[in-house]
């Protein structure tokens, strides 16, 4: 037991060593030698992944984060061994393969050599220069109808695909389609509508264990034309698709193409927390990160600019916490 106890404070401490390797773009200062910080480490935030896909120095598609502790540094950025790409892929930070450092998936919905929705992981302890995993799932090609999540959806230590069908769908409903990584994503571990009616334009969806029961949750995130005039939330549980877990406005106000969001148990109480992240129109001049309390959503947890300069529709963003 005190081994794993070991393990656990050897794993947060690994985003951190990251920061020292190789720096691709001079497009910002960054301190490029940190000592951890053990105070942090013990009730860790998320760290804050940010993806650039297109337009890139290194012809590939880079990522940065950014310590959810101290939004103002810079942990990491660097190009990685996937060329540039664009709006057939979807990114999600993720330990694939539970050595402690975070890895990136690549989610490529379309235009696919398999005909099928494919799963690239690039290896976080490789600086993401190698591949864990590429391959074809159970899933066909998917297009804009479609959003996606990366989580463990049955906590079985295998983290899962989760397909999230807006509009289009035969039930008339949002439906959720869970491919089992343990099976390297050639079984369905669960297809399904939901109690949300259908969504598309407007809203967004960031997948992860709302409520702490061990399934992964569903959380719609309906930005404008909403009766309360603020971003609101939709929470369907994962354990029963038929039910909300949650329904409720948020100390956000309505919110458009500026906004990327996601959903982590930033203050560490037990109840997720919705992250969002302001790209552009900022007053700071910088990627804003706005957390909005899950235990409270009329209250913010985090208001602050970050390290990272505007960014824009030719980014994606997730959020990733070590294991404790
Ligand atoms: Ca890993
Ligand atoms: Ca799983
Ligand atoms: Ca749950
Ligand atoms: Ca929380």
């Amino acid at each position: 037991m005190n081994n794993t106890i070991i393990n656990n404070k050897k794993r947060y401490k690994t985003p951190a060593i990251v920061i020292s390797m190789m720096l691709v773009s001079g497009m910002f200062s960054i301190a490029a030698t940190q000592e951890p910080n053990l105070a942090a480490a013990q009730t860790p935030s998320p760290d804050l992944f940010a993806f650039k896909k297109s337009g890139t120095k290194s012809n590939s598609t880079e990522v940065y984060a950014i310590p959810g502790t101290n939004p103002q540094q810079l942990l990491l950025q660097t190009g990685t061994a996937l060329p540039e790409t664009d709006e057939t892929y979807e990114f999600a930070v993720d330990d694939w393969n539970h050595d402690g450092t975070a890895d990136i998936v690549a989610i490529k919905m379309s235009d696919t050599k398999s005909n099928s929705t494919e799963v690239e992981v690039l290896d976080g302890a490789s600086n993401f220069t190698t591949f864990l995993l590429d391959t074809g799932t159970a899933l066909p090609d998917t297009d804009e109808t479609y959003d996606f999540g990366f989580d463990d959806w049955n906590n079985d230590g295998s983290s899962d695909l989760v397909a999230i069908k807006m509009t289009n769908t035969a039930t008339n409903s949002t439906e959720v389609q869970v491919l089992d990584g343990a099976s390297n994503f050639t079984a369905f571990l669960v297809q399904t509508s939901t109690a949300l009616p259908e969504t598309g334009d407007g809203f967004d969806f960031a997948v992860d264990d709302w409520n702490n029961d061990g399934t992964a949750d569903v959380i719609a995130i309906k930005m404008a034309n909403t009766q309360s005039n603020s971003t609101e939330i939709q929470v369907v549980s994962g354990a029963d698709p038929q039910k909300f877990l949650v329904q409720t406005s948020t100390a956000l106000p309505q919110a458009g193409e500026e906004f990327d969001f996601a959903a982590d148990d930033w203050n560490n109480d037990g109840t997720s927390d919705l992250v969002a992240i302001k790209m552009i129109d900022t007053e700071t001049n910088g990627t804003e990160l706005h957390v909005i309390s899950g235990a409270n959503p009329q209250q913010f947890l985090v208001q602050t600019g970050t390290a990272l300069p505007e960014t824009g529709e030719t980014y994606d963003f997730d959020t990733w916490k070590a294991r404790s």
